[in-house]
């Protein structure tokens, strides 16, 4: 659970980063598992699109046209040790403590740098890939590799979660204005590999590019209070697992465990009940 000192710490900040959150076994685990569903599903892309890309604080020229992300969702659709670590103890009491008591996942999604010309992230809030009413929403970032200023660890302006969500430039991948929120006023969270960094959807941070020959892969866990309810974006209607606490029943809100799909409707008697 999480002392006095890290709660201040995360209100002051907007960010905290958890030590060893994974044991060096667990993360053989995770890395074994993640490196088969990159080779095996991930077609790399550029990263992220916008005009921010032609910002000079981002890439050069060359690193535009060279950068490369491998993302995908939901890792524990296909790892039993992805599976895991939605549950693991110490990060789901800790985000407990932010936001909770209960606690729901509402996505996973992988980040995976590629070597030398890794992509980078503009500065910008999670809030608009999946708006939510309020502020009990926690993004916690695994990492499978240690993040450092050479391969595009996290950066953060700190006490930006205290703004509460800001309007976005919607010409290619949400972002904010580069000249207003620039990524050299922002403060650098390397971690090693099983260190976990929790912000709010709220928080404004961003990423450099990876120069190293090494991939830097790390993997976001979404987790909400099951009562801040999501008014649109990704997994918008989805339920996800409760992670602690028992799913309060909530005013307006169905489960629905499906998603968006519906069962055809039953023919008329057909056949005999079994
Ligand atoms: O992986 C990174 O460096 C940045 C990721 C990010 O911005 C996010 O997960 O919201």
């Amino acid at each position: 659970m999480l002392t006095s000192e890290q709660i201040a710490f995360f209100n002051e900040n907007s960010y905290l980063r958890l030590e060893q959150v994974f044991s060096p076994d667990e993360v053989a685990s995770l890395d074994r598992e993640l490196s088969y569903i990159m080779e095996t599903f991930i077609v790399p892309t550029k990263g992220w699109t916008g005009p921010w890309r032609k910002d000079k604080q981002y890439l050069t020229e060359e690193e535009e046209e060279k950068s490369l992300l491998s993302a995908t969702h939901e890792l524990q659709h296909y790892s039993p040790a992805w599976g895991h670590a939605i549950y693991n103890p110490r990060l789901v009491g800790a985000v407990a403590d932010l936001i909770g008591p209960e606690v729901e996942l509402h996505h996973v999604t992988l980040h995976a740098k590629g070597p030398e010309f890794g992509t980078p992230f503009p500065m910008h809030q999670d809030y608009p890939f999946y708006p939510h009413q309020d502020g009990r929403f926690i993004d916690a970032i695994v990492h499978v590799d240690a993040a450092t200023e050479e391969n595009g660890c996290l950066k953060f302006l700190r006490g930006s979660h205290q703004l509460g969500a800001l309007e976005h430039l919607r010409n290619g991948s949400p972002h904010l204005p580069t000249d207003q929120y620039r990524i050299e006023d922002a403060v650098s969270c390397p971690a090693n590999t099983g260190d976990v960094v929790l912000f709010s959807i709220h928080t404004i941070h961003g990423s450099g590019l990876n120069r190293t020959k090494q991939w830097r892969r790390v993997v976001r866990l979404g987790y909400r209070n099951p009562r801040n309810r999501q008014l649109s974006g990704q997994a918008h209607g989805r339920p996800g697992l409760m992670v602690a606490g028992l799913r309060p029943q909530v005013e307006g809100v169905e489960i629905e465990p499906y998603g968006l799909w519906r069962p055809p409707p039953v023919e008329a008697e057909t056949s005999s009940p079994q």
